[in-house]
């Protein structure tokens, strides 16, 4: 399928190879979780002073912010305007004591997903954990109960199905970044991957699942 070229006024909003698309497809590695919300839980742990661990009602309980990013996967599509609604990530700080030379975060998901951001990447105000896209709750397929939101890397960063938030004085890989691809990622200086250009298929993103 070929797209339409990006109207001039917003390619500068369009990271370097890739496709603008409305569509919203859906990627990730496994099943969709399902979830007893009653046992669900969030758990913040590693170089803190406590370890917390959170139930639904008490990540809801949370200040709550909305904000409106561009995603960009690495697949090569981009989406524009996305609305979310979630707590921002540096609300989590206030409920452990973050050690001073935590420098690093391992993002942990289901099933068996884990990604790394450092964590002074996740302090910004368009940081979030979000529970709902475009005024809606999030659906199962993108991430519902919660997924992590950070609009200015790469879009496996944005862990979907999030189980556990793990503080860190040195940085470790997580899933993509054991696997070829950038341990940052940051979309407009086209980080992709680590070494060599893995093989992805420039249509590959459009023969996923959308809606
Ligand atoms: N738990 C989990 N989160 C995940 C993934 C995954 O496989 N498992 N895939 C990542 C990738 S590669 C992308 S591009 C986005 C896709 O999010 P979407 O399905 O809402 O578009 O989720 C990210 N979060
Ligand atoms: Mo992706």
């Amino acid at each position: 399928m070929k797209l339409p070229p990006v109207d001039p006024a917003l390619a500068h909003r369009l990271p370097p190879g890739q496709v603008l698309t409305e569509r919203f497809p859906i990627l990730h590695e496994g099943d969709v979780p399902t979830y007893d919300m009653s046992t669900w839980t969030l758990r913040l742990f590693g170089t803190v002073e406590q370890e917390v661990t959170l139930s639904y009602d008490d990540v809801m309980a949370l200040a709550q912010s909305k904000m409106v990013c561009d995603i960009h996967c690495v697949t090569r599509w981009s989406r524009f305007d996305n609305e979310w609604e979630g707590v921002r990530f540096r609300e989590l700080l206030k409920l452990v004591n973050v050690s001073p030379d935590a420098k690093h975060v391992m993002i942990h998901a289901d099933y068996d997903y884990d990604t790394n951001v450092p964590l002074n990447d996740l302090l910004g105000d368009d940081i979030l954990l979000a529970h709902s896209f475009g005024g809606e709750p999030l659906n199962a397929k993108h991430g519902w109960p919660l997924r992590l939101v950070v609009p200015h890397l790469y879009f496996w960063k944005s862990a979907k199905w999030i189980r556990g938030i793990e503080f860190m004085t040195e940085d470790r890989p997580g899933f993509w970044e054991r696997n070829g691809f950038h341990n940052y990622a940051d979309p407009f200086a086209e980080q992709r991957f680590s070494g060599e250009a893995l093989p992805i298929p420039e249509d590959e993103w459009e023969k996923k699942e959308f809606d």
